[in-house]
């Protein structure tokens, strides 16, 4: 596929909901058309006038002097558990590596965005979400191994992952006291297949104490279940799909966004469409709002790398935004042990305060 495809598709998948599929970030797409340059001109028009406003709304003097403050949303992220023990515990087994991975480029975006301030080629333009700042070489070697305090004044991308290891009651009321304290404008899941139910149980959570906030859910249960065929210009969703299962009522519609395949640059575009989307109280997206967004961005020809698929649940509708972007090295991608402490120790360097290692056997 090397053109441009505009115009709204119908689906034909088992969904009684409308599925809208827009085939805008397509590599190849001619950027030089009629209708990527007035989508261009209104994504243009709509930063400009959304900085002006945020300036005035902060009695700021000029745009550029827009203090990080003004412009920062919260997010949250979390790797949903699973239940690994005969004894039925729920437990994570390790450093959530996977979500990390998934979330290095839109958080390495947010840190250039809060550093070089808006201008510029600044990713981020207006409203950013906020992963906090890079960790110092200190905090890194102060994060222990386990079951992390929540009573941290640290603000570094790794205060912005749930991490509780294991998923009990007190871990649950954690949880709500993290979603009390952070407030989160969008919560990012990343789950595998026997982990789905615990996600669910997460965004409704989260739904039920912050229902102003964006669940967007992504990770290996998604990948292998919700698919675009090109071929068939259409979407393939197994039973066990999120889509399915809300369309068919089996579970709450507590999920607005889902992005299987390559996340990495789908979901930093998504986090742009939603920053872009977001009131400038910083209060709300509506979904609505994010996939208009979406549309402007791909039709304005803004590239995503990778191939993937980012579908948008509202009552109504699905709106599916197949990605075919560039293919990429995912050596080139910014180390996920940028943003995040990511703890290690060894017996022969016991950096870590908090983390015993093992005894000499
Ligand atoms: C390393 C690994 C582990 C490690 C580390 C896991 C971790 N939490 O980081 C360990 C050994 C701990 C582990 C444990 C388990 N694993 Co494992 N693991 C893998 C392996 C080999 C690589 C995963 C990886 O890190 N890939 C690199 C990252 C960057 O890619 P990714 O995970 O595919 O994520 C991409 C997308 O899913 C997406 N994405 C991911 N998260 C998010 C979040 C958001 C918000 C968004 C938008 C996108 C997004 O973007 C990423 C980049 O494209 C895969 C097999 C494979 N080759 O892929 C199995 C695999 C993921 N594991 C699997 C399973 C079943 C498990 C366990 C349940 C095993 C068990 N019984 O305990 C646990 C679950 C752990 C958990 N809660 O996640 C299955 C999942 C199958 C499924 N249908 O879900 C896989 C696919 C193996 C298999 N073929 O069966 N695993």
């Amino acid at each position: 596929m090397d053109r441009i495809e505009k115009t709204l598709r119908k689906g034909n998948t088992m969904l009684s909901r409308e599925i809208k599929i827009q085939l805008c970030y397509w590599s190849g797409q001619s950027s030089d058309s009629t209708e990527t340059a007035a989508a261009r001109r209104q994504l243009h028009q709509i930063r400009t006038s959304r900085l002006q406003a945020l300036a005035q709304l902060h009695g700021a003097l000029g745009e550029e002097q827009l203090d990080w403050q003004a412009r920062r949303f919260p997010v949250l992220a979390a790797l949903a558990p699973v239940m690994t023990s005969v004894e039925g515990e729920i437990t994570y087994p390790g450093d959530p590596m996977c979500l990390y991975a998934a979330l290095s480029v839109t958080v390495d975006s947010a840190l250039r965005s809060a550093r070089h301030g808006v201008g510029g080629n600044s990713p981020f333009t207006d409203l950013c979400p906020d992963w906090g700042k890079l960790p110092t070489k200190l905090q890194r070697l102060a994060a222990t191994h386990g079951v992390r305090s929540w009573n941290t004044d640290e603000s570094t991308p790794d205060r912005s992952v749930f991490d509780p290891r294991v998923w009990d009651d007190e871990a649950r009321e954690d949880f709500r006291a993290e979603l009390a304290r952070c407030r989160p404008r969008v919560f990012l899941i990343s789950t595998v297949s026997p982990g789905h139910r615990y996600a669910l149980e997460m965004a409704r959570m989260v739904k039920r104490e912050t229902p102003e906030c964006l669940v967007v859910l992504g990770g290996r249960h998604i990948d292998e279940t919700m698919r675009y065929v090109p071929a068939a210009q259409r979407l393939s969703l197994e039973y066990s799909s999120t889509l399915r299962a809300i369309d068919d009522g089996r579970i709450e519609p507590v999920v607005d966004f889902l992005v299987s395949g390559e996340g990495h640059y789908a979901l930093d575009m998504l986090m742009r469409a939603i920053a872009l989307s977001m009131d400038l109280n910083r209060t709300r997206a509506e979904v609505a709002d994010v996939v208009r967004m979406l549309g402007l961005l791909g039709q304005a020809g803004e590239k995503v790398s990778g191939s993937s698929l980012i579908c948008a649940v509202t009552p109504e509708e699905v709106h599916a935004f197949p990605i075919r972007g560039d293919r990429f090295d995912l050596a080139d991608l910014p180390s996920p042990y940028q943003g995040f402490g990511i703890r290690s120790a060894s017996r022969s360097s016991p950096m870590l305060t908090g983390c015993r290692p093992a005894p000499p056997t």
